[in-house]
């Protein structure tokens, strides 16, 4: 059927095919029936369908895929993934035995958890399948910017049939589109099967138009060698049409019967006493049932005819290949299989059939009948199992250690993240070059405006600004070309984030750094959540700047007010989360974040803040519209120290201090005036800014952890600057945000505290009736301080509304 391939290496690539099926299988089952398993919790959701994908996998790794190819695997194919790396000797039995256990392989295909080289993780199903997509897309960014002798990877998806129900998948589809996709594949295993039950008829005709409607290539791979031979036989075309006349539950259900039930059905719908009858008649329940069971996914052939075919273009293709659900095994074809487990006595008569003896299970080549010697040749000649890594390291790139700025006395840190970047705009640096800006249609509003007028939009080929070439007057330069630097998306934050997760890891994967900085309102932060905790547990590396935020969008009411947002960036691994209020904060923040994107590895805490600074990630800041009169300071080290550890004391509380208010973000100037307010009728009063309220507990806690473990001087930041405030004192804090943000404070050193914030979603107004309303206004904060700090009355409070 095909030329690519030998018959004698296909024979081979069949036998690895039922290794792979048989390797994962044993995985699963060793882990659920043979491994001490303290809370008896079973794997479930991955024989079935890691059985559906063995020959497509097999395929793909073991012949078609090229080492400069990167590959996403559908989740609960990860047994697949660690045979296969198993099988090539990049995976150990040690991991395989401890299979979702401490330390074993990962359950999902983890690339900063698993050690067998995962080039994608998976797991919440779309994101690795939209992870391609960018991959592809940052791909092509990087070899316009960076021109290398490299060859073009592509960028492959295993995409379960059900995983295409989530929205972000489409999303990104569009986004491909429009940006001129090349380079990926998305393989979709077309078992028709979900977790729950069954799918809907005819899904396959709805994914051709939609991926046709977006200008990739389709490829139907539905029937195997075995079916197409059949079908020429005389009766053959009947059965075909049989075959596809079958809705999905039946297919399914006939093949878990097996043969028996096959011959009874085809017979009453089919039976002709003629062809027909010949063409099943001549076939023992055993071949009936492969017959049947050879849909185009299952058959080496067929894929790798499919696959061979596509490597000659690089358009973006979809394959979809029809498969069963745990085909090969006693589930195959059940509609509950996905989270089916074969039984003991299962287990046995799969292993006899396999050939594998007791105690062999584990054996590379067990049961299998070419000499080792020759599968250890095939192997060896597999072109993806390169010897050379396939995780590029890309050298640090020098960053300035402060960042130049124009500091207006009356500004917001919105504004003053446009100026920063403007100024970088103007330089020509290899960091400058390695910036790059994205958006999802709110660069202009996030004043991302400035630089992409200096820097342009990327595009594969060159379009100009008509409205420029036109003459008429606009503020911002649209222009589009191969050197531009900023990546302009449609609204779509799932699609941001799963950019700066593919833009994140070019260093790794394209072996160029690049610097991705990505704007969005701070609260769609939420919309595309998940993404961007995919894109932290990648370890990718970004900058995401988030404005604006909170009431203090005021008249934008409750839809655009975020309240939740800092407790997200605390709670986020991976992300270091800031919120200054003035620019020169965020001036030293963003120099030291460029910086910190690019540091890697396992290093311990530093001893100075207890946190990981030695092995960085990715940094968020929560900007504010809201202009507020600047300080005029120079910002000394050790200022810069403390504005990125978390926090300063902006007037320290004196010896006899009875309150401290603590305040970060855009509620500065409350804060202030606050202190003027209470001055006359409190001694000593504190004022703590904070900066990172994300690294002032990260550090806390790993400090108290170092003292457990019998670090007994291990200091966090915070504690040292709290250890300053008596005991008697209050602590009031504010920001506009939810309260929990800062209440935590009291708890270091046991002051009492309350926390004003924000805990409902926000009217509109101006910005003093929103604060007044919810709160966090000066007055609030007096009130407050009044009510948990010991002293007079404070002679300026007025009531509260
Ligand atoms: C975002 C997300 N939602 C839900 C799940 C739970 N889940 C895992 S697999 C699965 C169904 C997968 O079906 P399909 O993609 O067709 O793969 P198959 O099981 O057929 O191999 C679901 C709902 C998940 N992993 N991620
Ligand atoms: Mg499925």
């Amino acid at each position: 059927m095909t030329q690519q391939i030998s018959d004698n290496d296909l024979k081979i690539l069949a036998e690895l095919e039922k290794k792979v099926l048989w390797l994962s299988s044993w995985t699963i089952h060793h882990a659920n029936h043979l491994r001490d398993s303290a809370d008896g919790l079973k794997v479930g959701g991955h024989q079935a369908s890691s059985a559906s994908l063995a020959a497509i996998m097999t395929a793909l790794y073991f012949h078609t895929l090229r080492p400069q190819d990167r590959v996403a695997v559908k989740p609960h194919a990860s047994p697949n993934f660690h045979a296969i790396q198993y099988l090539l000797g990049k995976q150990t039995c040690e991991k395989l035995e401890g299979f979702r256990g401490y330390k074993g392989a990962q359950s999902y295909p983890s690339r900063t958890k698993d050690t067998d080289d995962v080039d994608f993780s998976t797991g919440s199903v779309g994101l690795g399948v939209a992870q391609t997509l960018f991959s592809s897309l940052v791909q092509d960014y990087v070899r316009a910017h960076f021109p290398s002798n490299k060859p073009e990877g592509r960028m492959v998806a295993l995409v379960g049939d059900a995983e295409m129900d989530e929205g972000n998948i489409f999303e990104a589809m569009l986004e491909g589109w429009k940006q001129g996709l090349r380079n990926c594949w998305w393989v979709i295993d077309y078992n028709r099967q979900s977790l729950d039950a069954v799918i809907r008829e005819g899904l396959w005709s709805r994914y051709e138009a939609l991926f046709k409607a977006f200008g990739w290539d389709v490829v139907i791979v539905k029937h195997g060698s075995l079916q197409e031979a059949a079908f020429k036989e005389p009766g053959g075309e009947a059965l075909r049409g049989w075959i596809d006349e079958c809705p999905n539950q039946l297919y399914s259900a006939l093949t878990f019967q097996g043969g028996a039930a096959w011959r009874k059905r085809l017979m009453n719908d089919l039976g002709d006493q003629g062809p027909v009858t010949r063409l099943i008649d001549k076939r023992s329940d055993d071949e009936l049932a492969r017959l049947m069971g050879n849909l185009g996914g299952h058959d080496l052939p067929a894929l790798i005819e499919a696959f061979g075919t596509a490597t000659t273009h690089d358009r973006p293709t979809c394959f979809i290949c029809y498969t069963i659900k745990g085909s090969g095994l006693a589930l195959a074809g059940h509609k509950d299989n996905h989270a089916g487990m074969m039984t003991p006595a299962q287990m046995e008569s799969l292993r006899e059939s396999m050939h594998v003896r007791a105690g062999h299970e584990w054996d590379r080549f067990e049961g299998l009948s070419t000499p080792p010697d020759k599968l250890q040749a095939f192997l060896d000649r597999v072109p993806f199992a390169t010897k050379e890594p396939r995780r590029y390291q890309a050298p640090h790139v020098e960053v300035p250690s402060e960042l130049a700025i124009t500091i207006q006395p009356t500004m917001s840190t919105q504004m003053g993240f446009g100026q920063l970047l403007n100024e970088l705009g103007r330089g020509n640096s290899d960091f400058v070059k390695r910036i790059v800006t994205t958006s999802p249609d709110v660069t202009v509003s996030t004043n991302l405006g400035p630089w992409v007028n200096r820097r342009n939009l990327f595009a594969r080929e060159k379009m100009a600004d008509t409205f420029k070439s036109e003459r008429i007057a606009s503020t911002f330069n649209w222009e589009f070309a191969p050197t531009g630097q900023h990546i302009e998306l449609g609204i779509a934050e799932n699609n941001l984030f799963i950019a700066l997760s593919a833009l994140g890891l070019s260093h790794s994967i394209n072996g160029e750094r690049l610097f991705p900085i990505g704007t969005l309102y701070d609260p769609f932060i939420a919309r595309g959540l998940d993404a961007l905790n995919y894109a932290c547990y990648q370890e990718a590396r970004f900058i995401l700047v988030a404005t604006p935020s909170g009431i203090t969008l005021a008249g934008e009411g409750g839809a655009h007010q975020s309240i939740g947002t800092p407790l997200i960036g605390m709670a986020q691994d991976g992300l270091a989360a800031f919120e200054p209020a003035y620019v020169d904060e965020l001036a030293a923040i963003m120099a030291w974040s460029f910086d910190y994107i690019q540091k890697g590895g396992d290093a311990q805490p530093s001893e100075r803040n207890w946190l990981r600074d030695e092995t960085g990630g990715s940094v968020y800041l929560r900007l504010s519209t809201r202009p507020v009169e600047q300080i005029k300071r120079t910002i000394d080290a050790e200022l810069r120290h403390a504005i990125i550890d978390g926090a300063y004391w902006m007037r320290r509380p004196g010896p006899n201090c009875q309150v401290v208010v603590a305040y970060t973000g855009a509620v500065a100037p409350e804060a202030i005036e606050s202190i003027g307010l209470m001055a006359e009728d409190r001694r000593d009063v504190g004022l703590l800014a904070v900066t990172s309220a994300d690294r002032l507990n990260a550090g806390w806690t790993a400090a108290q952890r170092a003292r457990e473990r019998g670090l007994v001087n291990a200091r966090s930041h915070i504690e040292r600057l709290m250890a300053e405030v008596p005991p008697h004192c209050g602590i009031v804090t504010v920001c506009d945000a939810h309260p929990a943000t800062l209440g935590w404070l009291g708890a270091i050193h046991g002051h009492r505290t309350r926390g004003l914030g924000v805990e409902h979603f926000g009217q509109t107004g101006s910005i003093p009736d929103l604060y007044r309303h919810y709160g966090i206004d000066a007055n609030a904060i007096v009130a407050a301080a009044e009510a948990i700090a010991p002293g007079r009355p404070i002679r300026y409070l007025k009531a509260l509304p």
